[in-house]
């Protein structure tokens, strides 16, 4: 059988400075450039990895987190599959922010699957810890991390639990093509090579 091809899009929003740019270089590039500039507006980067259940492209947005209201946020949220809400565990301004913006994706995109991430774990001078964040995430029924982007820990297992929602969202929904087809006995069952599941 041919192995899937899955896409996945991907928004990244947290206050400013919280390392969300360090964050998506690290998952496409594997590096992290001390020199990255502020994002102005929004910008993406892609990259398809291998998985066991098939091939995934991951299209990740990063915003700049300056746009205090959100305005800027249903443009690249309404059609993603997974929001990662970024704070730093330094700065309780930063996790502040995010109890605000969690209304906003409530309208926006109640069904995307949220992540909350606390970045910066290799900080000595932490306002928020881990039992905080966690009871955050538990609120918004999210998944939780703790990584540091710059010293590449907890990355890992942030991606793999992206790909899991990428993955079982593709298995879901060709179950349910399957299930479509199965009924509509009078024309030929669908069975697209290369589609967006997500
Ligand atoms: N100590 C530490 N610094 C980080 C980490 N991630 C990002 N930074 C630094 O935090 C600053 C802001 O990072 P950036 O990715 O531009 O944040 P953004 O404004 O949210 O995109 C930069 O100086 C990064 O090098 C981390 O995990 N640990
Ligand atoms: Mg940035």
């Amino acid at each position: 059988m041919e192995e899937p091809f899955i896409e996945c899009k991907v928004v990244i929003i947290g206050y400013v400075s919280v390392g969300k740019t360090s964050l998506m270089s690290r998952i496409i590039n594997d590096y992290v450039d001390n020199g990255i500039k502020p994002t102005i507006g929004a910008s993406y980067m892609s990259k398809t990895f291998s998985t066991e259940k098939g091939k995934v492209k991951m299209q990740i947005w990063d915003t700049s987190g300056q746009d205090r209201s959100l305005t800027v946020i249903p443009m690249y949220v309404r059609d993603s599959s997974i929001v990662l809400f970024v704070y730093s565990v330094d700065s309780n301004m930063s996790i502040q922010n995010i109890e605000k913006w969690y209304d906003d994706l409530q309208r926006t995109a109640p069904n995307a699957n949220l992540i909350l991430v606390g970045n910066k774990i290799d900080l000595e001078n932490r306002e928020i810890t881990k039992e905080q964040g966690q009871h955050l995430a538990n609120k918004f029924h999210a998944q939780f991390f703790e990584i540091s982007a710059l010293q590449n820990t907890g990355v890992t297992e942030l991606f793999n639990a992206m790909t899991d929602i990428a993955t079982n969202q593709y298995d879901q929904q060709t179950t349910a093509t399957r299930r479509r087809s199965a009924t509509v006995i009078t024309r030929p069952p669908e069975t697209p090579k290369k589609r967006s599941f997500c």
